[in-house]
């Protein structure tokens, strides 16, 4: 069967690429909710709601095994959809988020013990990041900045144009006013890897910028190190990427190509 991953849109691409680099063997079924995303800004019941809606359709596909490849929505319905609504259909059905596995490593960064973690409204405002950092590195002192007008700029192609520097700077300044001692930035939305350089031209040269992908596939290698009986339910036939949208394929494909630095067919 093949691994899900879901996002509110195409943001979940930039992770699901780290993810298919470090396991290309298992089969994989994308699905983007672009006909109700962003979710930045919704409330709590809303994201649970439409996050679980999905998960549900990607288990009737046959999935043991989702990634919730989305830090809004991992921040806001994860715990409810682990905790409650799994018990509902099959508890023998997994699913994991991007935040916890972000925290566990990223203490690892910092040498003066100060992170900033940018994202979402949603994420920011349900404070996950602050409690699962401070739950595995408790001497570290975490600050926060919501970016709302990013994922916006980077959906409508805006990022890479010169307007969007003063929207780039304007959020970090924010953080770095915060504290002067921040030497690691977390990007904790799934977009922002695509203006990783442009936050990092402006931000001092000592402030390192770390990106999620990366940390989210090499704990899923390591969750599947742990749990041998989920790795004998995954599929390994070489079909590799299954992708669907709640909303226009052409679309999708279209901006998909984008996030996943390679072109997509849904
Ligand atoms: N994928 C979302 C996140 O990582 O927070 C960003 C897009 C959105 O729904 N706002």
């Amino acid at each position: 069967q093949p691994i899900g991953i879901f996002d509110s849109g195409f943001g979940g691409l930039t992770v699901f690429k780290s993810i298919i680099e470090q396991l290309p063997e298992y089969d994989y079924i994308y699905m983007g909710d672009n006909a109700r995303a962003p979710y930045g800004n919704r409330s709590f019941n809303t994201i649970h709601q439409y996050t679980w809606e999905c998960v549900q359709w990607m288990f009737e596909q046959g999935c043991p095994l989702i990634i919730v490849a989305c830090n809004t929505a991992s921040a806001k319905a994860l715990r409810t959809i682990q905790q409650q609504d799994l018990k509902t259909v099959d508890p023998s059905k997994r699913i994991l988020g991007v935040i916890r596995p972000t925290a566990e490593v990223i203490g690892d960064y910092t040498i003066s013990k100060e992170i900033g973690v940018l994202g979402t409204k949603g994420t920011v405002q349900s404070g996950s990041y602050l409690l699962e950092i401070q739950h595995f590195f408790p001497d570290i002192k975490v600050h926060q900045q919501a970016c709302p007008l990013w994922v916006p700029l980077i959906e409508n192609g805006e990022y890479d144009q010169p307007g969007a520097d003063y929207f780039v700077k304007l959020y970090l300044d924010q953080i770095m006013t915060q504290s002067p001692q921040i030497d690691t930035i977390l990007l904790a939305c799934t977009h922002y890897p695509l203006i990783q350089q442009k936050i990092e031209a402006n931000l001092p040269a000592h402030v390192k910028v770390v990106a999620q992908g990366d940390i989210v596939a090499k704990s899923l290698v390591d969750y599947l190190q742990r749990h041998p009986e989920m790795k004998t339910q995954l599929s390994r036939n070489q079909t590799k990427a299954f992708f669907t949208t709640t909303d226009d394929t052409a679309d999708f494909d279209h901006h998909a190509s984008v996030f996943f630095s390679a072109p997509v067919k849904s």
